[in-house]
């Protein structure tokens, strides 16, 4: 047994300089693990809630001592003397301190801090890398099939390229356009291809007249550009500067994130493209023309969160040509996975783990979606740290893909490091 000792919470910046929740817990043989919680701007309505304090003295309202408060004098006294190996436990008394539907009652932000705290705390007391403690807790997950009992494995990063969306100042209505680099032999040469492609295509965007050097807030370039489609021709033809076969080597994904242009009454206003307003299934014409036109394997949020019955129709459609992944549409929630399941909806599932606010209930999530034979793409929130737990959550539970952002900035690289890192001692 690992009894914590001692759980303190502070506020620190995240990449966009906003507060945020960082959590350290020790253990009484001396492991101490640390975490900060990422934020995500374009949110989805069921995710936890992210508790900020309300005063506008202090950053503009967007304060985060109020959640740090709740870590210290309310969650940290139930916590003490308790096993930080045992995370189900641990998780089921955060859920018991704050037992609303969205934990808006001390925040997903506080209860993440320390779940996520916990496990770092656990694994420097085994003496045992955090991707390896991941898989240990993944691998015992109730209703797990043990065929799916994963060995820890480096994922496929998802690179994003070229920013639009709530990301970047650019006027793209789809948030992001991103690469795959799924011909490479290992992860270290899928790393320098991305790196090759995304210089490329700085230099075209710069020769075109376009913005090629600023950056988004996941480092992607954010380009004034005239149309959706013409980013995904930039970042194509920057494949081919790079010397890599678009569709062999490299694939593209789109992160659409079209919940951000629903409008209320179902259609979805393109401003980028001569403002058209499109219904549900001719957005899905419309990803159907862009599957067919370039080498596009994986498609995230198409359609918006509550457009269940279109996304029904977009899977039918679309399903067995590409990944179909929900973001906003199941908010890392096992519930509204199952649901998606149930109605043929996707065939992938996006993991944030600031989503939903525990562990315990991540893997839940990825358990739910893996017995339905839903792939996994682990994510980044636009506002991340130096924080990389992600890294080795996406190896402990064998995800198949990670989406970190691009390759520049650090909060985004540490992450990309910390994989390398790890990718030496799988060998
Ligand atoms: C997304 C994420 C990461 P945000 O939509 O997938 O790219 O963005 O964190 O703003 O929700
Ligand atoms: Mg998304």
């Amino acid at each position: 047994m690992t009894k914590i000792s001692n759980v303190y919470a502070r506020e620190v910046l995240d990449s966009r300089g906003k507060p945020t929740v960082e959590v350290e817990i020790t253990c009484d043989d001396g492991g101490i693990g640390r975490a900060i919680v990422p934020s995500g701007a374009s949110t989805g309505q069921a995710e936890a809630l992210e508790l900020r304090d309300a005063s506008a003295e202090r950053y503009d309202g967007q304060g985060v001592l109020q959640a740090v408060a709740n870590v210290n004098d309310v969650i940290a006294p139930t916590l003490l003397s308790q096993d930080a190996a045992d995370q189900s436990a641990i998780d089921s008394i955060l859920l018991q301190c704050d037992d609303s539907p969205q934990k808006s009652q001390l925040g997903g932000n506080a209860l993440l801090g320390v779940s996520l705290a916990t496990a770092h705390a656990a694994a420097a007391s085994k003496r045992v890398p955090l991707h390896q403690h991941v898989n240990d807790l993944f691998s015992a997950t109730p209703h797990l099939p043990t065929s799916s009992t994963p060995r820890p494995a480096l994922p496929l990063p998802m690179t994003n390229m070229i920013s639009g969306g709530l990301h970047a100042g650019g006027n793209l209505d789809f948030q992001d356009v991103l690469i795959m680099s799924v011909g490479a032999s290992d992860y270290r040469t899928g790393l320098e291809w991305i790196v090759r492609v995304y210089r490329r295509l700085g230099e075209l965007l710069c020769d075109a007249g376009f913005e090629g050097r600023l950056v988004g807030d996941e480092g992607g370039y954010g380009p004034a550009l005239g149309s959706n489609r013409q980013a995904v021709e930039f970042v194509v033809r920057a494949t081919e500067a790079a010397k890599l076969r678009p569709g062999e080597d490299v694939t593209i994904a789109l992160d659409v994130a079209a919940t951000h242009f629903v409008q209320e009454d179902g259609s979805y206003r393109l401003v980028t493209e001569q403002d058209t307003t499109l219904t549900s299934s001719q957005m899905t014409d419309r990803l159907e023309e862009w599957v067919t036109d370039f080498p596009i394997t994986s498609i995230e949020d198409g359609l918006a969160e509550e457009d269940w019955e279109g996304w029904r129709e977009m899977t039918k459609r679309l399903g067995d040509k590409t990944a179909l992944v929900g973001d906003d549409l199941f908010t890392t929630n096992e519930s509204r996975i199952r649901r998606g399941i149930e109605l043929g909806v996707g065939n992938a599932v996006l993991i944030k783990v600031n989503q939903i606010g525990t562990l315990t209930e991540t893997f839940c999530a990825i358990s739910a979606a893996r017995q339905a034979g839903y792939g996994i793409v682990v994510s980044a929130r636009s506002g991340e740290t130096e924080d990389t737990t992600i890294a080795d959550l996406a190896v402990g539970v064998a995800a198949d893909h990670i989406k970190i952002g691009s390759i520049v900035r650090s909060e985004r690289l540490a992450k990309y490091n910390q994989l390398l890192r790890i990718a030496e001692s799988l060998r």
